[in-house]
């Protein structure tokens, strides 16, 4: 039997928990295809599918990227007969999607590997799957809608996550050079309001342990066999937060890690969470580059409006104990946020940066995703009079919020292209505030993405700066801004 699985793109990156399902799909014994939308033309695509005459097709999205996903399901539906499944995030948040489109067969609400397998294995068997947790099944014009099972306790019960099927090319990620992405554990016990995590827990409500995670053979065992496989020079940990791991777990790993792979990773952090001693000990392990959740400059607004549970001064503390060892740094910061002047909040960001001493700043502009506390915030408070879900919104081009005045819409989305720089060269600062208060442009768009590009690349992933590098980035840029026109 032939699966075929579907996402809108891969943004130049792995996707690890397609990655997991589509080694899932091969032990299961289905010849199993990949394709990103964003990788040839619709009709091209929907004419390779055809020829394929798969009996399953597998569709993962995040939010905004369903619109493009559902079209295309729609069209091969009038061409060829297949089951469809849909899960991911965005139809993790948003069930009710199965009750407007009759195109989708099933849709697979949060973790998927366990229903993934079992609805492999009754279509295999051609037997009964309308009653298997996480599923919710259309047959028969009727929804079976299922409980959603606990979250899996054990993951090294999971398969190590496909390395065949998304073409990473030789040299791989544009930023990181020929890497894998790994992850060590699941789940967060924090509850920002902008991101899914708050809803998500809400869901495994029942679920004890929030947080779970690999045992280290497991893990170092995945990265022997990728290692040895494909070569690579390079490791991205893709967890949430590294520091949710016990300090204990985190110290064993780091001497297993620095004994057999070797390699040069980054690592995500949560700042409040960041010791010396986990640290240095990371360090000695390879990590050369940390990625650590900034936010928002503004404590009040980070506390009672984001819900963060942090302060600035564990946010300083952190990017001084990561100077202090030399591991380089950026930041996440979230601007465009719902509060009266969003300049002047966003200022706040910067100058906490500033202090910090952040490498690379990395800025986007927040895009309050349904079903998150913040996007009922923006309703309530006459910043997002309807749901955003069906315009196309980026965190990398406009604010789709509605301030009070016009200045302060401009005046955002210009900021947002300058802040980074306004990081790293601060005596910019009060041209940036003048180059502000000028009409949106093209060009503050190319600066922001062109420095974006710049630092990530050469600066922190000491890549080599040439004219073909400069001419693909160019072209990535306007091709992302074609989507949004
Ligand atoms: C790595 C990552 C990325 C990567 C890779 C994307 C990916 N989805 O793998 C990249 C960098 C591309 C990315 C980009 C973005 N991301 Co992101 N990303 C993540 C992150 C941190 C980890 C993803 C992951 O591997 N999770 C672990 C695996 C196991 O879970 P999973 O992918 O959800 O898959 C499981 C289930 O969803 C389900 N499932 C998934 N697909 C399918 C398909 C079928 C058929 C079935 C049955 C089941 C199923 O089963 C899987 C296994 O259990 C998550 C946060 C998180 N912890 O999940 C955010 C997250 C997915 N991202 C999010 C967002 C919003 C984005 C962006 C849109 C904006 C942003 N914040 O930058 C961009 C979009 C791209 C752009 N414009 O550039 C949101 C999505 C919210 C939503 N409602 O859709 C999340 C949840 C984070 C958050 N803050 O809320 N992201
Ligand atoms: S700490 Fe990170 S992953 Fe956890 S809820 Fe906050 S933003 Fe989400």
């Amino acid at each position: 039997m032939k699966n075929v699985f579907i996402v809108s793109s891969t943004y130049g990156g792995e996707r690890l928990g397609l990655q997991i399902l589509a080694q899932i799909s091969k032990d299961a014994g289905m010849e199993t295809f990949f394709y990103a939308l964003d990788s040839m033309e619709e009709e091209n695509l929907i004419n390779v599918i055809c020829d394929i005459k798969p009996d399953i097709i597998s569709y993962s999205a995040m939010t905004y990227e369903h619109t493009q996903i559902h079209g295309l399901n729609d069209k091969l539906k009038k061409r060829i007969s297949f089951i469809s499944i849909f899960g991911g995030p965005h139809y993790t948040f948003n069930p009710e999607e199965i009750e407007k489109n009759e195109h989708m067969d099933v849709l697979c609400v949060g973790e998927g590997d366990t229903a993934f397998k079992t609805f492999l294995e009754r279509i295999k068997t051609n037997s009964d799957f309308r009653q298997v947790s996480n599923l919710i099944v259309r047959q028969d014009k009727t929804l079976y809608k299922n409980k959603v099972a606990p979250l899996i306790e054990d993951l090294d019960e999971l398969p190590f996550a496909d390395r065949g099927l998304i073409p990473l090319d030789k040299k791989g990620n544009r930023f990181l050079g020929n890497y894998c992405s790994f992850m060590i554990s699941r789940g967060c016990p924090y509850q920002c309001t902008y991101c899914f995590n708050s809803a998500y827990n809400e869901i495994y409500r029942a679920s004890k342990k929030k947080v779970r995670w690999r045992s280290i053979p497991n893990v170092i065992a995945e990265m022997k066999k990728i290692k040895q496989e494909k070569g690579i020079d390079y490791i991205l940990l893709a967890d949430d937060a590294v520091n949710f791991l016990p300090k204990e777990y985190i110290m064993e790993f780091c001497q297993r890690y620095k004994a057999e792979i070797a390699l040069p990773f980054t690592a995500q952090f949560r700042p409040n969470l960041i010791d010396e001693e986990t640290v240095k000990a990371l360090k000695e392990a390879g990590m050369i580059c940390a990625n650590c959740g900034v936010e928002t400059g503004d404590e009040e607004v980070a506390n009672k409006m984001l819900k963060r549970g942090i302060t600035n001064s564990q946010i300083k503390n952190a990017f001084r104990i990561l100077n202090k060892y030399k591991i380089k740094n950026y930041s996440q910061n979230v601007i465009g946020l719902p509060v009266e002047n969003p300049v002047e909040n966003a200022m706040k960001t910067i100058r906490l940066n500033i202090e910090c001493k952040v490498n690379y700043a990395h800025f986007t502009l927040l895009v309050p995703f349904p079903k998150t506390p913040i996007e009922a915030y923006c309703r309530e408070n006459g910043y997002l009079p309807e749901s955003v879900q069906d315009l196309k919104p980026s965190v990398f081009i406009k604010t789709t919020l509605k301030y009070k005045k016009e200045k302060y819409i401009r005046g955002i989305n210009n900021l947002h292209k300058f802040s980074s720089i306004a990081v790293r060269f601060p005596f910019f600062l009060p041209l940036i505030l003048l180059l502000i208060k000028l009409p949106e442009n093209i060009f503050f768009q190319y600066i922001y993405f062109l420095w974006h590009g710049f630092y990530r690349t050469v600066i922190l992933n000491e890549g080599k700066l040439s004219f073909s590098l400069l001419l693909n980035g160019l072209k990535q840029i306007s091709g992302y801004l074609k989507q949004y026109k």
